[in-house]
């Protein structure tokens, strides 16, 4: 692969929260819902021989959008590659360069909040992160270090998270694991 996983570690436990679930498929792709979608996915990857593989693994869109108080459903429909994380970040903390994706602080920085271990599989001690701190619960979304991890890395596990940052509010959002997998959600 173009870049290594950055972080090998899988969640403790499913989030027990799955009643929104429904409500996120009832909800369809409105650009402005309540419950907004998040998927992880991968296409096949490209090649070329004596060249190079190119790891396909992104996020769904660029750019999302979500209303204040409304719910981000994140889903895992790229297990072939573990779990991912949903993790708000500051702009400035965004890897933007090669050599930053390979030594992503962020990543190493947070995910230690999580409580992973990055020479093993194991699950990370805490599946959420409220700015910054570990915790068990699913944090409220309305600035950096406010993450979650999908789960143990299976297909179609999926988080939910209530956000509570104020309309007008710009979320840069990326994975710890795969730190070229970046969006943002636009708070309306
Ligand atoms: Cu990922």
């Amino acid at each position: 692969m173009l870049l290594r996983k950055v972080l090998l570690w899988a969640a403790a436990s499913l989030a027990a929260a799955m009643v929104v679930a429904s409500a996120a498929l009832a909800g369809g792709q409105h650009s402005s819902a309540a419950v907004t979608t998040i998927k992880a996915v991968q296409g096949p990857p490209k090649f070329q021989i004596n060249r190079f593989v190119e790891d396909t693994l992104r996020w769904n869109k660029d750019v999302y959008s979500v209303k204040s108080g409304g719910t981000l459903h994140i889903v895992n429909m790229a297990a072939g590659e573990g779990p991912h994380t949903f993790t708000v970040l500051a702009r400035k903390d965004e890897p933007r360069t090669l050599a930053a994706l390979f030594q992503c602080k962020i990543c190493e920085k947070l995910g230690k909040a999580h409580g992973a271990d990055p020479n093993s599989n194991a699950p990370p001690k805490f599946q959420y992160l409220e700015n910054g701190v570990g915790q068990k619960t699913p944090p409220l979304v309305d600035r950096p270090g406010d993450s979650g991890v999908t789960g143990k890395g299976k297909k179609g596990e999926s988080i939910d998270l209530k956000v509570t940052a104020p309309a007008g509010t710009k979320l840069y959002f990326m994975c710890l694991i795969h730190p070229w997998m970046q969006a943002e959600v636009n708070v309306t």
